[in-house]
């Protein structure tokens, strides 16, 4: 976090200067992308909706949100930056943003204080036109009614009353349930009391529910779905450990007819190592195009481990990149492209950081959105 200091003269001229420089300069979008937007870009499919087993924009159409989670906010929050997320928004054309909010594992039942990186996550995604995803990021203990998570009512109720008005807003209830979990025993009856947690300020937005064996038991849940509208389901998969098996399941959710959401993928084995397992991802993604479902890749971060998108200080010291390096922390893209917003050099990307960024800009081209944006 950054310190607060009294602005001293020099400061104060330097903003009066400012000032006068904005009242004369027409606007241009070099300061619009550089600084907080005075009237943020509306989010691109406006209010969100299921219907059937689809996500759909506002017009009723069926929309696949691409985008990019954070890794652990306790461990990567540097990267819930203005930054970064100008970056992500206009460089990556993303649609959306997860914000991995860990409790157990040092994370925000050990420090609440991690809250702050959410909030203002969720303001930098309004602020760049960008959808988000509040992940209560159940892991470790794998079971979402564990003390450990007590405090997801309370969570949930003050992200839905803070920012139900904005229709970028999408709630994750419980990341990655595992281990002796038992859907209508345990998951479900969770699930419920969440929905009608979130239901009480916001009839609307989208809560995306985690089903057992790491969201991966999107079949089971989907025999017994929780009701209320607007719900979809979450299901996990990662392109070195999970392939057609876990499809078939997906597949087996969708015709019982729930709508479901790729909330984390990644390139790498299940532990975040190993590959990156590219050709396994295509064949991925491409069902995941053919059926319109909406996919958030783990994780944006520069941790030394395959799935991250971003090259690792270690990696890139070894390649010689000393001058990247010497700007800072890569989680803060300080180059500015040729359009005059932040990016990040492509030499700062890992292979799958390239690969995804790659995907996720192809749509953008294939389908132009232009005028939409
Ligand atoms: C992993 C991170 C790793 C971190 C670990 C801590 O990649 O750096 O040390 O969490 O638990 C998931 C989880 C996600 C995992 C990821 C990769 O949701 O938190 O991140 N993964 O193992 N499910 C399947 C894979």
């Amino acid at each position: 976090m950054r310190n607060i200091r009294s602005p001293g003269v020099p400061t104060v001229l330097a903003i009066c200067l400012s000032i006068l420089a904005a009242c004369v300069a027409p606007p241009s979008s070099k300061t619009a992308a550089s600084g907080p937007a005075a009237s943020p870009p509306p989010a691109k499919h406006g209010r969100l909706q299921v219907i059937g087993n689809h996500i759909c924009g506002s017009d009723g159409k069926p929309v696949q949100l691409r985008g990019m989670s954070t890794a652990g906010l306790q461990w990567f929050g540097e990267l819930v930056n203005d930054k970064a997320f100008v970056a992500l928004a206009k460089d990556w054309q993303a649609d959306v943003v997860r914000l991995a909010l860990y409790v157990g594992e040092n994370g925000y039942a050990s420090h609440p204080e991690l809250i702050q990186r959410v909030w203002k996550g969720i303001e930098l995604a309004i602020a760049n036109g960008l959808y988000v995803i509040a992940d209560w990021h159940v892991l470790t203990p794998g079971n979402p009614n564990n003390p450990v998570y007590q405090g997801a009512q309370a969570f949930f109720d003050e992200v839905s009353s803070k920012y139900s008005k904005y229709p970028n807003i999408l709630y994750e209830i419980m990341n990655e349930p595992n281990g002796e979990v038992s859907w209508t025993a345990d998951l479900k009856p969770y699930a419920e009391t969440m929905v009608a947690t979130i239901r009480a300020n916001d009839p609307e937005g989208i809560i995306l529910i985690g089903s057992g064996t790491w969201s991966q038991d999107v079949d089971v849940a989907a025999q017994h779905p929780v009701q209320g509208k607007n719900l979809a389901y979450t299901f996990h998969f990662y392109a070195g450990s999970h392939g057609q098996p876990l499809r078939d399941k997906l597949q087996a959710a969708f015709d019982l007819g729930v709508a479901v959401f790729a909330t984390e993928w990644g390139t790498s084995e299940a532990s975040g190592t190993g590959g990156p397992y590219l050709r396994e991802s295509q064949e991925w993604l491409a069902f995941l195009d053919r059926h319109t479902i909406s996919w958030v890749n783990y994780s944006l971060c520069d941790k030394d481990e395959t799935s991250a998108a971003l090259k690792s200080a270690v990696a890139a010291r070894k390649e010689g990149l000393e001058a990247l390096l010497a700007r800072g922390s890569l989680l803060v893209p300080e180059t500015l492209g040729p359009d005059g917003y932040p990016v990040w050099p492509p030499e700062a990307l890992s292979p799958s950081g390239a690969f995804v960024r790659a995907r996720m800009r192809e749509r953008t081209t294939a389908q132009p959105t232009k005028g939409e944006r």
